[in-house]
């Protein structure tokens, strides 16, 4: 990316492009590339006219293409048939879009959640289409898994380099902290200032025995603007910690209890679903390119998602 570069990143306002806008104009701050953070006010992309709207405004020649309808286990149970639709008029406006305008390279964002559920671990690149999705999100699933079939598209008919990055559950700051339409680790935090603040005891939905492996959103930040500017295939690469530093909810639940160093009462609410038990992804691409790469220790990250919340509390989504 050496010339002149113009950077639209598509949902630039979330969690995950709040933290790219922090790297990006931080660390990884280079006098040649401009960046342009979007949001659902910029235009809403599941329109074409509006989409062509800000394209032609922006004029990017590269994409970070985040926007999407997004949500934890229990908005998914709830609306699949958005997730579907609204994902997948958003992903063709923007992919289409590209093309026309001559993006030189969009970066698209797949999520570990969207491959088989029955499946041998760990799972992998090559496994996307090798069966269906857990059924908790499979509207979502499959929205996310055309994005792969359209960048193999655009390459083999048109020659686009459009690629994509398969991120596993994210959180930190900015992150959507509304307890039903949420991820797990924003929901335990919300929940537990609150019963903090009303010394009540702090419940953790399900049994905490599903497993997942958490990326702190700086990290994943690091690592995309990496993609962008250095991965050189169409095929998705899965941005995740290792399968050793995968932890149970009900470990997740304990880190956020120290970090918010609270002293009350724990229970499980057992009548909520625990969603999937776990989707136990493979790193080995990603250190075969970034064998160095250091994520950020898991409680240090859960601390600093604790402190901007507790900081940010009155302005956070929630
Ligand atoms: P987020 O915090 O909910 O942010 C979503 C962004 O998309 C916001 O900037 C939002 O703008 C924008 N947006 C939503 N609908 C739009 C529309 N119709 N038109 C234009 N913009 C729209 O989501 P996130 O967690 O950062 O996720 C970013 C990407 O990472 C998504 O593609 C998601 O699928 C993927 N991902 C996330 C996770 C995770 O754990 N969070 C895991 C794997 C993959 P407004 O705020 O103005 O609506
Ligand atoms: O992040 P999460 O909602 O989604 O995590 P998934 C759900 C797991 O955390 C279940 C437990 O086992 C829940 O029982 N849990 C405990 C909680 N307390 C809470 C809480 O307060 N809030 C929430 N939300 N869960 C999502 C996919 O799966 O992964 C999305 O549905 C997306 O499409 C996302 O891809 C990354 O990790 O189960």
């Amino acid at each position: 990316m050496g010339d002149q570069c113009v950077i639209l990143v598509t949902g630039g306002t979330g969690l995950v492009g709040q933290a790219i806008k922090t790297i990006a104009e931080g660390e990884e701050n280079r006098p040649n590339e401009q960046w342009y953070f979007a949001s659902s006010k910029d235009g809403d992309l599941s329109v074409r006219e509006d989409t062509e709207k800000l394209f032609a405004k922006v004029k990017p020649t590269h994409v970070i293409h985040l926007a999407a309808m997004v949500g934890g286990l229990f908005r998914n149970l709830k609306y699949n048939l958005d997730f579907y639709r609204i994902n997948t008029l958003i992903n063709d406006n923007v992919l289409n879009v590209s093309y026309k305008t001559g993006v030189k390279k969009v970066v698209s964002c797949l999520s570990t959640c969207i491959f088989p559920d029955k499946t041998t671990y760990p799972i992998d690149e090559t496994m996307v289409h090798n069966g269906p999705p857990h059924d908790s999100n499979f509207g979502y699933s499959y929205s996310k898994r055309m994005i792969d079939v359209l960048n193999r598209a655009y390459n083999k008919q048109h020659g686009c380099q459009f690629t994509s990055v398969v991120p596993t559950n994210v959180y930190g700051a900015h992150d959507n902290f509304n307890l039903e339409d949420g991820h797990v680790l924003p929901g335990l935090i919300h929940k537990i200032y609150t019963a903090k603040k009303n010394n009540t005891p702090f419940t953790v939905w399900g049994t905490g025995s599903p497993r997942r492996q958490f990326i702190y959103s700086l990290d994943l930040a690091r690592l995309m603007i990496w993609v962008l500017r250095e991965y050189p295939e169409i095929d998705p690469i899965i941005l995740s910690v290792g399968e050793e530093d995968e932890v149970s909810i009900k470990e997740a639940a304990e880190a956020v209890v120290e970090a918010m160093d609270f002293k009350g009462e724990v229970k499980y609410d057992t009548t909520k679903s625990d969603g999937q038990f776990k989707k136990t992804a493979s790193n080995a691409k990603l250190r075969k390119y970034r064998p160095d790469f250091k994520f950020t220790p898991f409680k240090q990250a859960v601390k600093e998602s604790c402190d901007w919340f507790v900081a940010n509390y009155e302005t956070a989504r929630k």
